[in-house]
């Protein structure tokens, strides 16, 4: 509300440039504010490859302000810049490679970013910087709001009503301690009109036009039933917006943790050309132009602008700072069986049985809270689970994992050793009177671990060794809820502003952390329970920039509605683009009752998503695949196994996010960014860059409407193999069998030739090739193989990386990386050529120490698809396959 009565405008803040210094680090120069005098420091650094990074702080604050520890995976590397430029009122820096200029503009103070020559960004050009200053808390204070309208009221109940002090929420008191402290500031990007990323909400891939109406929120919330098309924040917040327009893709990564608004307006202006004569004037072209504005509760202003030019550039940028996904473990990206709740040992074996009765893979069973004794987490609810080790051991022997829910809060029970231990040890958040905080959540009365000590953070990892950790087992891996923190009865359901953690930090300052760092706890304690050997898996709800070193996360509570179907890949894809790759929606939609048709759907879209879980609420009638007749037994059965024959494909995505951060789950414009009728596509996406995946999210649909990107590309139907005629916007026919899949003609495709009961079990099932041609008969693609769930990967490079070329009608397999290694029995059994022109005369496979064979294959005229069989070359070997 403060930051809102501050209009665009010139800016009453003025560089003082004589304060202008230069170090190897960064620029420094002070700030001042016209009207309250208060100092800014203001901070410039430039950081490899193309990342620019401002921060503003207080000259002198009274106290230090809170700065985002842990989400910077480490001190980013600097780069000297150079002043090459200084004149009255100017100041001029450029990178070492002069690509990049910075123009500081001293009155008002204004910087503008500069690529050879074209402005890409430029901040504070809206004057909309707001800084307020830690201030001695004093009843006779002067008015202190920094904008004219606050200043000219100066009455105590004016102060109230814009919160400085404290600010009432319904019946609930939220009390400043430190004051006002809010930070804010805009930014406008030049010639863009398509912004996307800072999730989480329910919103649609391209962010709106958010001048009349509300701002996108970065809140943390728990917000049961939450509605379509709001711009509220839900359970998670990464504070990364991007920017496309077809030669570029820029971004600005906003690193404050505190409650947070983004307002975003797009407009055209006139193209700004020094212009010299009429005519030239007259052909001044409207340009595009988007202006965000930040405004976050406190911290200070630290942001990082990250100037790609490439899409693929700016996820390398955000990775290079808070990290990449994590390798997850290959069980992990099987089929999850979940629900609240699977109500005892009886039922998961029941369950599980199911699945191999109605020959449906699956990887994991989960349990809810009420597995528990008392929601009382790492105990088991003694009637219900009396041997949690054999259960566990059962599943072992089926190859098979078991999830359980490890909550954040602690139910307050002096004979619970968690509690007691960290009640003792003061592990607790506090209220703002120093005691433990305590609010209402599934146990009743409970309070919250501090996960942002470090502290607490290694203790509550120590709780998930094997002994600590009584009935657990090694296949026993955990998923994070309620983390936002969700508590009830409080304010918007989460903690309240005033409460204290570590380092007498205000919960207000910390919010979005919260869930971060229990599963940044959580994954560690899985990693130390294996004396460091093994992946780990963790499901959160909760997020923040970085989560995904730690693992998945998911949407919520979504409800089963077809809308709600539809919505979720919009979301998955912003998640993506935010650096987590590894999320998924509950399949079916949590709450209420999916028909039989939309589970159908969910499950074939949820196939080809990245993170794969059918869930259902208490409420909800059971929901295990098999319950909703023969026919959709069948047809879920069929997209489960999809899933799992396509795993290897899948895999070696996720090694490329792990590695080289790209995203899994791909909106079209990332691969197609010069199509400027890719930019706002949410309803079918790239599975990496190969696969066109258009889910079905409409009731009785007959057909759906694709649009094949790039008019210089070959699409094929991923399961007949046949080419797509027409190019372009295209009525797909579809039955309730699956949904249309496409490969991208000059990629190649790794799969398993069959689906097993789960991942483990296909450890050795064959390999087959689906290389589909380009229009110059050529493509590539990538297999990445390793044991699967150890970090041998790592710390001993055990792990194949290979590459499958088609080039000249020879296809050949060689390896990407030679400093890794690992043996495999695994071969290449079958390969399949889409869109080879016509019957080949002779196949024959030979491998690198000299063997030749001759290969059977059978060519369809109708398809033009070539399948050689019975090859079983190696997958760990270099081969060549020429046909004649
Ligand atoms: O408010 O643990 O989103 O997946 O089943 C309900 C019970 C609490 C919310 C999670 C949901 C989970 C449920 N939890």
């Amino acid at each position: 509300r403060r930051q809102k009565l501050l209009h665009p405008g010139k800016s009453l803040y003025r560089v003082l440039l004589d304060s202008v210094t230069l170090s190897d680090e960064n620029v420094k120069f002070q700030i001042i504010h016209e009207e309250n005098k208060v100092l800014l420091q203001v901070e410039i650094y430039e950081i490899e490859s193309n990342i620019f990074r401002l921060k503003i702080d207080e000259v002198s604050p009274l106290r230090a302000r809170y700065k985002v520890p842990d989400v910077l995976i480490k001190e980013p590397t600097t780069q000297r810049l150079f002043i090459s430029h200084k004149e009255a009122g100017i100041l001029v820096l450029s990178s070492v490679n002069e690509d990049y200029k910075l123009q500081v503009t001293s009155n008002p103070f204004q910087v503008e970013l500069q690529s050879k020559g074209e402005t890409v960004m430029s901040m504070n050009s809206n004057g909309l910087l707001y800084f307020e200053h830690l201030q001695p808390p004093s009843s006779d204070r002067e008015p202190t709001a920094q904008n004219e309208e606050a200043a000219s009221d100066s009455s105590k109940e004016k102060q109230e009503d814009l919160g400085l002090w404290q600010e009432k929420f319904g019946s609930f008191l939220d009390i400043k301690a430190h004051g006002p402290t809010s930070v804010g500031m805009d930014f406008s990007l030049h010639g863009y009109d398509h912004v996307y990323g800072i999730p989480q909400h329910t919103e649609t891939l391209l962010l709106k036009n958010t001048s009349d109406g509300d701002a996108y929120r970065l809140y943390n919330l728990d917000i049961f039933g939450h509605k379509i098309h709001d711009k509220i924040g839900i359970y998670g917040s990464v504070p990364l917006l991007l920017a496309h327009k077809p030669n570029r893709t820029s971004g600005i990564f906003w690193l404050n943790s505190s409650e947070t608004l983004v307002d975003i307006s797009t407009k055209a202006i006139a193209e700004h050309t020094p212009s010299r004569s009429a005519a030239e004037t007259a052909k001044q072209r409207a340009v595009p132009l988007t202006d965000v504005r930040w405004m976050s509760e406190s911290g200070i202003i630290d942001v990082f602008l990250l100037m790609g030019p490439t899409a693929f550039d700016v996820f390398k940028q955000f990775a290079q700072l808070t990290g990449t996904q994590a390798l997850p473990p290959l069980f992990s990206l099987g089929y999850h069986q979940c629900r609240w709740n699977y109500e005892d040992e009886q039922d998961v074996r029941a369950v599980d049985a199911g699945f191999d009765a109605h020959d449906i893979p699956y990887d994991a069973i989960w349990l809810d809270i009420e597995h528990t004794d008392g929601k009382r987490y790492f105990t088991w609810d003694k009637q219900k689970f009396q041997n949690p080790r054999k259960m566990q051991e059962h599943l072992r022997k089926k190859k098979r994992k078991l999830v359980v829910i490890i909550d954040p809060h602690i139910k307050v029970d002096p004979s619970y050793t968690l509690y007691a231990q960290a009640k003792e040890k003061g592990y607790f958040v506090k209220d703002r009177n120093g005691q433990d905080f305590e609010g209402i959540s599934w146990p009743g009365s409970s309070c919250y671990l501090d996960f942002t000590n470090p502290e607490v953070r290694k203790w509550y990892a120590d709780q998930f060794a094997f002994k600590t950790y009584k009935g657990s087992t090694n296949i026993l891996f955990v998923w994070n809820d309620m983390n936002e923190p969700s508590v009830f009865k409080e304010a918007e359901l989460t903690m309240q502003k005033d409460a204290v953690h570590y380092n007498n930090w205000e919960h207000r300052e910390v919010h979005n952390l919260y869930g971060f760092y229990q599963q940044m706890a959580t994954a560690e304690g899985l990693i130390r329970r294996s004396s460091g050997k093994e992946r780990p898996f963790v499901l959160t709800r909760s997020f923040f920039a970085g989560s995904q070193k730690y693992g998945a996360v998911w949407t919520g509570d979504n409800t089963a509605e077809w809308s709600y179907l539809k919505i979720s890949i919009p979301m998955l894809l912003t998640m993506n683009m935010a650096g987590i790759s590894f999320c998924g929606a509950d399949v079916g939609g949590f709450i209420g009752d999916p028909e039989a048709e939309l589970l159908v759907r969910w499950y074939q879209a949820g196939a080809y998503q990245p993170f794969f879980r059918g869930h259902s609420n208490m409420e909800s009638k059971r929901r295990e695949p098999w319950l909703f007749g023969e026919k959709s037994t069948q047809i879920i059965r069929g997209a489960i196994r999809e899933r799992y024959i396509l795993l290897p494909y899948l895999y070696t995505l996720f090694y490329r996010a792990h590695t080289a951060a790209e995203p899994v789950m791909r909106s079209l414009w990332i691969e197609f960014p010069g199509k400027i009728e890719t930019f706002d596509v949410e309803n079918e996406y790239m599975l990496g860059n190969a696969l066109l995946v258009h889910p079905v999210t409409e009731k009785e649909a007959k057909t759906v409407t694709v649009l094949f990107p790039g008019s210089e590309e070959i699409w094929y139907d991923f399961r007949k193999f046949k080419r797509m005629e027409d190019a372009g916007t295209v009525k797909i026919p579809v039955t309730l069998e699956n949904i249309p899949v496409f490969q991208r003609g000059g990629t190649v495709i790794p799969l398993k030739t069959t689906a097993g009961k789960s991942t483990e079990w296909m450890t050795d099932t064959p390999y087959e090739l689906h290389v589909a041609l380009d229009t110059e008969a050529c493509a590539v693609g990538e297999l990445y193989v390793d044991d699967g769930h150890s970090f041998q990967y790592l710390q001993k490079k055990q792990f194949l990386y290979r590459k499958f070329t088609f080039h000249k009608n020879v296809l050949s397999s060689s390896c990407v990386d030679e400093s890794g290694q690992y043996h495999t029995t695994c071969v290449v059994e079958r390969v399949i050529i889409l869109g080879f022109g016509k019957q080949p005369t002779f196949v024959t496979a030979s491998s690198k120490d000299g063997k030749k064979k001759e290969v059977v294959f059978a060519y369809d005229m109708k398809t033009s698809a070539l399948t050689l069989e019975k090859l079983a070359l190696s997958v760990d070997a270099d081969w060549e396959i020429c046909i004649s």
